[in-house]
Formats: C-alpha cells, sequence, structure tokens
C-alpha cells in the first residue's frame, strides 16, 4: 500500500458537542501518524474553496455556513493530516459514509452525527475521499512547514519585507 496523507476537519458541530477527543482516538485505530495539526478560523474564502465541487448543489449556501461554524458559536474546526499507508481509505472508513443516519452505526459519523432539520448532514468530521482531493485540500489547509513530513514536492524561496506576528 502506498503511503498517503489524508485531511481531516473536525467541523463545528464536532468541536460543539467536545467529540475532539473521541474522534481522535478513533482514528488513532488506524496506527496512522499525525503530521500536522491546527486549529483555523474558517473564512468565507477558505470554505468555499474547500467545497468547490459541490458548488451549484441545493445544500451549498448552508453547507459554507456550517463548515464557518456559523450554527455552533464555534467560529473554527481543528484541521488534522493523517499520514502512512492506506491514510485516505483508513479513515474515510472509521469516519462513515456521508449521510450520518445511513452511516454505520460503528462509524464515528453513524455515531455522532444527525441530519438537522434544515436538511444539513452535520455529519461531526471531514475526510479526503481520494488522493486527488487529499492533495488539493492538504495545500489547502497546510503550509509545507506546518507538516512534519512531505508527500508532494516542496520548494525553497528567500522571502524580504514580509509582515509577521510576534509576542510583543
Ligand atoms: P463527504 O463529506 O462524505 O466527502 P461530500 O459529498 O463531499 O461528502 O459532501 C460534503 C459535506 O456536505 C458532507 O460531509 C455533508 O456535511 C454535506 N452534505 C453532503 N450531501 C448532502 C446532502 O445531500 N444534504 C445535506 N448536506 C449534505
Ligand atoms: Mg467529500
Amino acid at each position: 500500500m502506498a503511503i498517503e496523507q489524508t485531511l481531516v476537519l473536525i467541523k463545528p458541530d464536532g468541536l460543539k458537542k467536545s467529540l475532539t477527543g473521541n474522534i481522535l482516538t478513533r482514528l488513532s485505530e488506524t496506527r496512522l501518524e499525525i503530521a500536522g495539526a491546527r486549529i483555523v478560523r474558517v473564512t468565507k474564502e477558505l470554505a468555499k474553496e474547500h467545497y468547490a465541487l459541490l458548488k451549484g448543489k441545493p445544500f451549498f449556501e448552508e453547507l459554507i455556513k456550517y463548515i464557518m461554524g456559523e450554527f455552533h458559536e464555534r467560529r473554527k474546526v481543528m484541521a488534522l493530516v493523517y499520514h502512512g499507508e492506506g491514510a485516505i481509505q483508513k479513515v474515510r472508513e472509521i469516519c462513515g459514509a456521508t449521510n450520518p443516519e445511513e452511516a454505520d452505526p460503528a462509524s464515528i459519523r453513524g455515531a455522532y452525527g444527525r441530519i438537522t432539520t434544515s436538511g444539513i448532514y452535520e455529519n461531526a468530521m471531514h475526510a479526503s475521499a481520494n488522493p486527488e482531493e487529499a492533495e488539493r485540500e492538504i495545500k489547502l489547509w497546510f503550509s509545507p512547514e506546518e507538516l512534519v513530513y512531505h508527500i508532494y514536492p516542496v520548494k525553497e524561496a528567500e522571502l524580504k519585507k514580509v509582515k509577521k506576528l510576534s509576542w510583543a
């Protein structure tokens, strides 16, 4: 099996329901390694880019609000990159099907997801579905410096006059 990386997001409902520990514990069953992790405030631009392939779906606008945390008073998600053999498939399996009512009850989405009265699938987590999606998503959510292993090529450049925050 090939060494892969896959993007996991603990969505705002997962954070609000204090599921971070449970989800990470379930994912540790895969024996994959975490190559990066960050708490991210999701802008509209990031949300739309992440779900670009779903533009045009009837639930798109609600989905953007959902991932931005507008329904959960948590304007953030936890983003992680899992690294190892067959990472994409292994994480998708524990994650479970998109529709939480149809997901295996022993999967994360089956155990913790729900469909809201307005029809949004609140399914606690995101997991990349295939290698192309994983590459696109990891590059969207992480810079190379935020990952301890690289499976995609990186390049080095000297930057001048970059504004950065530091501790005052
Ligand atoms: P995935 O997250 O299992 O890869 P996608 O089809 O990529 O599923 O959809 C992205 C997200 O959009 C889902 O996780 C879910 O939150 C939401 N979603 C997908 N399909 C529907 C739907 O038919 N109704 C409402 N929400 C949906
Ligand atoms: Mg998807």
